[in-house]
């Protein structure tokens, strides 16, 4: 078995539970291109839209209906059974990786449950919507919070962490991404590079098959418990 395992997912893994990818709604929200409202651009523009396009979405993942599903209790067994060699970066703001158990976990594109103090930077803990006359809580200005989410045209986070655990990941798995967000759609280059081995487990070829050295094509909750068990 390999040493170092790095796993990226993206919003395939949570489709089984719910949660719409972004491909599903053609990369639209309510007629609006998705990158045309994950933007701070678009936010300092019209807030009330981009905070609405977040509460939404805030909303249906705390909702009882929306669960873990097979493929994150997957790899969350796979963390239990080889403590300290798996690294898991997800580009999905849910929070379903850890309520079904992982923790070596980095959230590359932040987290839809946290805002942002955009004064002090300061992250807290939010489950109701969020506003523009919102006094932050955190200073007091309001519509000062924002989702602590990362938009396009904003630096991912841990991207030094990540690209140390691709330099020495032997096996590199990636899960339920269609590989068009860069750059996380680079990371089995950079895998690849280091002379890991690549896999992708997907419902269909992603925009970066050819770069993998092996692939699976089908539901995640059956690919991933196949691979990881
Ligand atoms: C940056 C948070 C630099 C927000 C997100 C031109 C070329 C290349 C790159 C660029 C370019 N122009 C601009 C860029 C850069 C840009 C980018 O890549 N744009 C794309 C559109 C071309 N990237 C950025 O801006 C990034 N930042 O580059 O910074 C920089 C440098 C210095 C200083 C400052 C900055 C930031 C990108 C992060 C954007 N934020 N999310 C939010 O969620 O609202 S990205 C968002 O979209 C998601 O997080 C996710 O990452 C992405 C959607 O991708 P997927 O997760 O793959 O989802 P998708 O629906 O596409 O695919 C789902 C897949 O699952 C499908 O393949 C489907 O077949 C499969 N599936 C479905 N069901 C199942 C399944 N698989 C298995 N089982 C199933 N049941």
């Amino acid at each position: 078995m390999a040493e170092n395992i790095v796993i990226l997912t993206g919003a395939g893994i949570s489709a089984e539970s719910g949660i719409k990818t972004f491909r599903a709604s053609d990369g639209l929200w309510e007629n609006h291109r998705v990158e045309d409202v994950a933007t701070p651009e678009a936010f300092f523009r019209n807030p009330l839209m981009v905070q609405q396009f977040y509460n939404t979405r805030r909303e249906q993942l705390l909702s009882a209906a929306i669960k873990p599903n097979a493929a994150h209790q997957a790899l969350a067994r796979l963390e239990t059974a080889w403590p300290g060699q798996v690294l898991l970066i997800t580009q999905n703001i849910d929070n379903l990786h850890e309520r079904a158990g992982s923790r070596n976990l980095i959230h590359m594109h932040g987290e839809l449950l946290k805002g942002r103090c955009q004064t002090s930077g300061g992250l807290l803990e939010i489950d109701h919507d969020l506003t523009p006359a919102l006094p932050c809580p955190l200073c007091g200005k309001p519509g000062c919070l924002r989702p602590h989410v990362v938009w396009f045209g904003e630096m991912p986070l841990q991207m030094e962490t990540i690209y140390q655990a691709l330099a020495r990941c032997d096996l590199f798995i990636s899960i339920g991404t269609s590989g068009n967000v860069y750059p996380a759609a680079g990371f089995v280059e950079e895998a690849n590079r280091h002379g890991a081995h690549t896999i992708e487990l997907n419902l269909e070829p992603s925009q970066r098959l050819t770069a993998f050295a092996e692939h699976r094509h089908g539901l995640a909750t059956d690919l991933v418990p196949h691979y990881v068990d």
